[in-house]
């Protein structure tokens, strides 16, 4: 009973099966004690909270839809879906970290890696005894990672890695890097590299203003001999991390439904109690504006997202649609961030309540994972048939 009640305006609950309820329930129970009593400070501090590793494993964060003879919960893509939303209402960089282990590490070992590289890693991943991130954008290539210049050659018995990459989450704590270079010929292939290994180096990025209670750091490669059993054969070329990014962007969708409820929520609240002028600010026509759109933003993307999901069960869902489901639920959180953020008056800006903490947050998610910008450019090539990016 004392479990928040999230808006559900449009009764999206009586589309969910038992087990999606209990998986989100259980997630849901799970930030209302061991993330929000803590987090706001960890972000204040800008650290990664390590205590909660173990709590993520356990709820089904790492690995939900990945088979259970690997240590993944087995679950569907709308429980996933379920399990960000609720994590995002606690933190984004909370969600972050699950997403890479998730869809950025776990994903690509499972899909593109050998079954020796599946027994070894994955059951690790699952658990949380070991954490992971992912390698893909480098100083001079964001949007476009197709530029990239790391790189491995072939050296007999082993591959000699060179190059770096910037912006990467969990990396100042990953015991394992999915990075991916070209090799002699300029194709993309994914190689995983171990925390240890000889001239790999993961400096933090400090001074962030967003997702600070998520560690960001760069991976340097400096001549780094990577065993050749490291190389994911089963697929290469810019779709295998273009692949992953599908799976992360969809869990985001879900996620921003998360953090946006957590600030309605809060808004609400904070408009029945706070008076001003005699009465509660809730009943000032411009405050019930905000608060109807902000509730009506929510119920368009959790019908979205829950479409999109049921696509994504049945292996039909577009990366196109996926772009647009991310791109949609961001730009919503954000916008509702704010607003909420402004109906708390000066309190909006402190720690005391989450909301400023998740407008800042979402900064980062509008912008990793595809831009807004180039999730709007990937719906306008889906439907001219014109690409903008060549
Ligand atoms: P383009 O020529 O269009 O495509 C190259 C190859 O990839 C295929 N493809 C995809 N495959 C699977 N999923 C997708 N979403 C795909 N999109 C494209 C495509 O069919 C092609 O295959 P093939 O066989 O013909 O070679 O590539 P392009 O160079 O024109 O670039 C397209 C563009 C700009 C859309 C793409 O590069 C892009 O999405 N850029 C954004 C980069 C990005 O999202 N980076 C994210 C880094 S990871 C991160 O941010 C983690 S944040 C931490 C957290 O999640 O919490
Ligand atoms: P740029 O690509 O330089 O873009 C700058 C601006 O130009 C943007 O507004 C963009 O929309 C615009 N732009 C670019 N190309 C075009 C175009 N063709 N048309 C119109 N506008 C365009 N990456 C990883 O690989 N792994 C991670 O774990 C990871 N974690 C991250 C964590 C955080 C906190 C952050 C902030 C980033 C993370 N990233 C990660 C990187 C993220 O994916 C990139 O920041 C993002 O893809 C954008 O790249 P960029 O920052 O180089 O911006």
């Amino acid at each position: 009973p004392d479990l928040f009640e999230a808006p559900d305006y449009y009764n999206i609950d009586e589309l969910l099966t038992e087990e999606h309820k209990l998986v989100r329930d259980a997630a849901r129970e799970w930030v209302k004690r061991d993330v929000s009593p803590i987090i706001e400070d960890y972000a204040q501090k800008a650290e990664f909270p390590e205590q909660i590793i173990g709590g993520l494993a356990e709820i089904g964060a790492f690995g939900p839809y990945i088979p259970e003879e690997y240590g993944g919960a087995g679950l569907d893509q709308i429980s996933y879906g379920l399990i960000m939303q609720e994590i995002e209402r606690g933190d984004s960089g909370v969600r972050s970290t699950a997403s890479v282990q998730s869809s950025l590490v776990m994903y690509p070992i499972w899909k593109y890696g050998t079954e020796e590289q599946r027994q070894k890693y994955l059951p690790k991943l699952a658990s949380g005894e070991w954490m992971g991130c992912f390698g893909l954008t480098e100083p001079d290539h964001g949007s476009n990672p197709g530029g990239m210049v790391t790189n491995f050659k072939n050296m007999g018995d082993h591959y000699l890695l060179n190059g770096a990459k910037m912006w990467i989450s969990n990396a100042p704590f990953a015991q394992v890097a999915v990075v991916w270079a070209k090799n002699e010929e300029g194709r993309i292939h994914g190689l995983i590299v171990e925390r240890g290994m000889e001239g790999f180096s993961t400096p933090e990025t400090h001074n962030k203003w967003s997702l600070r209670a998520s560690a960001t750091g760069e991976l340097i490669f400096d001549n780094v001999k990577v065993p050749k059993e490291n190389l994911l054969p089963n697929k290469s070329g810019l779709g295998a991390p273009l692949g992953c990014l599908d799976s992360a962007r969809y869990g985001i969708a879900w996620g921003a439904i998360g953090a946006a409820m957590d600030c309605y929520d809060t808004a609400l609240r904070y408009s029945k109690e706070r008076t001003q002028f005699g009465k509660p600010i809730g009943q000032f026509q411009l405050q019930q504006k905000k608060l109807a759109e902000m509730i009506t933003e929510i119920t368009k993307a959790q019908v979205l997202t829950w479409r999109l999901g049921v696509l994504r069960n049945d292996g039909k869902a577009t990366s196109a649609q996926i772009s647009m489901a991310k791109r949609n639920n961001v730009d919503m959180a954000i916008n509702i961030a704010r607003e909420a953020r402004q109906m708390l008056g000066g309190m909006g800006i402190t720690g005391e309540y989450s909301i400023m903490r998740h407008s800042m947050n979402l900064e980062s998610v509008i912008t990793y994972e595809g831009t807004h910008d180039i999730h709007l450019l990937i719906t306008g090539l889906d439907i001219t048939g014109l690409n903008a990016f060549k």
